[in-house]
């Protein structure tokens, strides 16, 4: 089965290039870089390093990551997903993928081991909402990590419709209520090589990352009932 790598990317032009080449191609056909409206280099660098660019004007987490979806060739039959920050190293793409291409899950979610390496506030807010939703949906999650391999055809039967932080919650409630065998495998996580941080590291960044977590879950859970 072919898989295509996805990376989100906004102002990432410092870090981009070296994670688009240490990215292992004996098992990523190909790496699909979004560039979600960035200001900096991040298209030529990343462009530069051999990935293929995909331009998506509007802001938003989900909104990138789902016209990186758009763009997969047609033959693609694993996405994964890694962020373009460097947090999540793209030496372990092969821990979230065999899983998939052995047949032994539809999802497989790296897991992060987040304490001391993420802003306590951030890391607990996820936390607590990743125990509910393992405990609601039962699925065998701590993490919501950006680090993930997914079926295509399952992506595609999902309908996800946040283009925020909420997408990444919304995949595996929608998955989870498919009937889809997901997964957690533990990963390594570091502070962003380089760069702004966007989210995590800033007290109204999380606040809003945290809300569309719980926002997403909860609206699922009522459209389900
Ligand atoms: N925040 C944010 N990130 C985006 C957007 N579009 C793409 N991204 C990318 O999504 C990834 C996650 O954003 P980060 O700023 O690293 O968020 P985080 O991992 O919670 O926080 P830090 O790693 O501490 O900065 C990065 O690769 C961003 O470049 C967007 O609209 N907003
Ligand atoms: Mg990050």
């Amino acid at each position: 089965m072919k898989a295509v790598l996805i990376v989100p990317a906004l102002n990432e032009a410092a870090v981009v290039g070296d994670l688009v080449r240490r990215t292992p191609r004996d098992v990523i056909a190909e790496v699909i870089v979004v560039d979600n409206g960035s200001t900096d280099a991040t298209a030529a660098v990343a462009q530069d390093a051999g990935a293929r660019v995909v331009n998506e004007p509007r802001r938003g987490y989900g909104a990138a990551c789902f016209a990186g979806v758009t763009a997969l060739p047609p033959d693609a039959g694993v996405a994964v997903f890694l962020d373009a920050d460097g947090s999540q190293r793209p030496e372990e793409i092969p821990l979230v993928l065999d899983p998939v291409l052995a047949g032994r899950a539809d999802l497989v979610l790296g897991g992060r081991t987040l304490v001391g390496r993420h802003p306590v506030h951030a890391a607990a807010g996820t936390r607590l909402v990743a125990r509910w939703v393992a405990w609601r949906w039962r699925v065998p999650i701590t993490d919501f990590g950006p680090l993930r391999a997914i079926r295509v055809d399952l992506l595609r039967r999902l309908d996800l419709q946040d283009r925020a932080f909420g997408w990444p919650v919304e995949m595996v409630i929608n998955a989870a209520m498919l009937g889809a065998r997901i997964l957690e495998v533990p990963v390594s996580h570091a502070p962003r090589l380089a760069g702004r941080s966007k989210v995590s590291g800033t007290i109204l960044g999380t606040a809003r990352a945290g809300y569309a977590f719980l926002s997403t879950a909860l609206r699922v859970r009522r459209r389900e009932s």
